[in-house]
């Protein structure tokens, strides 16, 4: 098993949940900050307000991507380092630390992906409505504007958003994400608004006379009916709308898919062109894969119509564990969406890790997990699909959001008392894999 040369072997990670230094160089707050600092919104009440401290560790972080072997980092600016309120004056300072973190990844020969939205809207813009308001999408592209004249003479990748499903669905429906909100019409406009951000970032970026390749990461799941019952398949049918459609079909086809009035009430929101500037043409799609899960009709739950069947073994988040999902993603997109290269932006499995008395990280599980979707990824371009890269997510434990710091996914471990990183098992693996391609397994 070998991968063609050039193949991109990265790690990934997220401004607000490795940088910390929330208060500093002038960067103004995000929703992250305002909801972790919510009394029951995270676990524990942990917050980002420390987290790795990366703002300040940056060159002994980049030295052990440098040590892991990874010729790709993905790594994503927050908007509120560059411009505090969302929208005004620029920060220099917050600009200024993007512009080291790029310059010292090339420096050690590694190349920078760079996600410009991974979920830390400007508190400020929340304020005014935020993704709910049309307005916030034209924010957007201001800000991009911003973030690629300081960089665009060395970033060879961007990305858009990072998972807008997650932004728009756990964020403004499910309330398990910042802004905590529980409204199925707000989060269906709030998704739409994201997707015109996109759209018109990537406008902002070509009228830019950008250089590197320009795309989007959306989480997808391997969706399927658990039985041939009509009812069942009418609920996979549905959530596969929730989950997928409602991001490839825009971004693709430049349209809702036909079953979202149905679903989701008139999507009034939507204004003329929208969907052209959503769906202008993209160098590259990432797809952030976690889960693969069989659906049944819910009756209990009408609106919806739809339960995901429990997995067998779940994770620590719930889920199972099923390579299989990630060949089939790529396949489908590949097969029914577009011919644009992909790439895997994340994927990777929440342990509860601990330095064993030996001093290791013994995170064989993880070892197992990653070994079975680099697998299927191979499978996926033996088959045809032009795959160009594989992020595990992600590079150092982190701030995991609504768990915070509960659950770990690095292939670093972080004793966040001391912040001391080291190497788990998963690491080595990492490596060797790295050094070979892919091929000495
Ligand atoms: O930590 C997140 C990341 O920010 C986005 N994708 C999923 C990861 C694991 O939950």
């Amino acid at each position: 098993m070998r991968f063609p040369d050039g193949f991109l072997w990265g790690a990934a990670t997220a401004a607000y949940q490795i940088e910390g230094a929330v208060s500093e160089d002038g960067r103004g707050p995000s929703i992250w900050d305002t909801f972790s600092h919510t009394p029951g919104a995270v676990l524990r009440g942990d917050t980002g307000d420390i987290a790795c401290d990366h703002y300040h560790r940056w060159p002994a972080d980049l030295d052990l991507l440098s040590s892991l072997g990874v010729n790709s980092y993905r790594f994503s600016v927050a908007w509120p380092r560059v411009l505090p309120t969302g929208d005004g004056d620029v920060n220099i300072k917050g600009l200024d630390f993007y512009d080291r973190l790029t310059d010292g990844l090339l420096e050690r020969g590694i190349t920078p992906m760079v996600t410009l939205y991974h979920w830390d809207l400007p508190q400020g813009l929340q304020d005014r409505g935020g993704w709910a308001s049309r307005d916030t999408a034209f924010r957007f592209a201001d800000y991009v504007q911003v973030v690629h004249q300081r960089l665009a003479d060395r970033v060879p990748y961007w990305l858009t958003l990072n998972e807008p499903y997650c932004s728009a669905f756990v964020g403004h429906l499910d309330g398990t994400h910042a802004p905590g909100l529980r409204d199925e019409r707000v989060a269906v406009t709030a998704l739409h608004h994201l997707l015109l951000g996109h759209g018109l970032a990537v406008q902002a970026l070509r009228a830019g006379g950008v250089t590197g390749q320009v795309g989007i990461t959306c989480n997808l799941t391997s969706v399927r009916a658990a039985s041939t019952d009509p009812a069942d398949e009418e609920a996979a049918r549905r959530l596969d709308l929730h989950e997928n459609r409602m991001f490839l079909d825009p971004l693709f086809r430049g349209e809702y898919p036909l079953d979202a009035v149905a679903q989701y009430g008139d999507l009034d929101f939507v204004r003329d062109d929208d969907l052209a500037v959503i769906s202008a043409p993209l160098d590259y799609f990432g797809i952030n894969y976690y889960e693969r899960h069989a659906v049944r009709a819910s009756p209990a739950d009408p609106v919806r119509g739809w339960e995901r069947v429990p997995p067998a073994e779940p994770t620590l988040t719930g889920i199972g564990v099923d390579p299989r999902g990630l060949r089939e993603i790529l396949e489908r997109v590949h097969r029914d969406y577009t011919s644009l290269p992909l790439v895997v932006t994340e994927t990777g499995l929440a342990l509860h890790d601990y330095v064993g008395p030996d001093g290791e990280v013994a995170d064989d599980e993880r070892i197992a997990f990653f070994d079975g979707h680099v697998r299927a990824a191979h499978e996926a371009l033996a088959n045809g699909v032009p795959l160009f890269g594989f992020f595990p997510w992600s590079f150092l434990d982190n701030f995991e959001w609504a768990s915070g710091y509960g659950v770990r996914y690095g292939l670093y471990y972080v004793d966040y008392a001391t912040q001391e990183r080291r190497p788990k098992r998963s690491a080595a693996w990492y490596q060797q894999l790295i050094r070979a391609n892919g091929a000495a397994r």
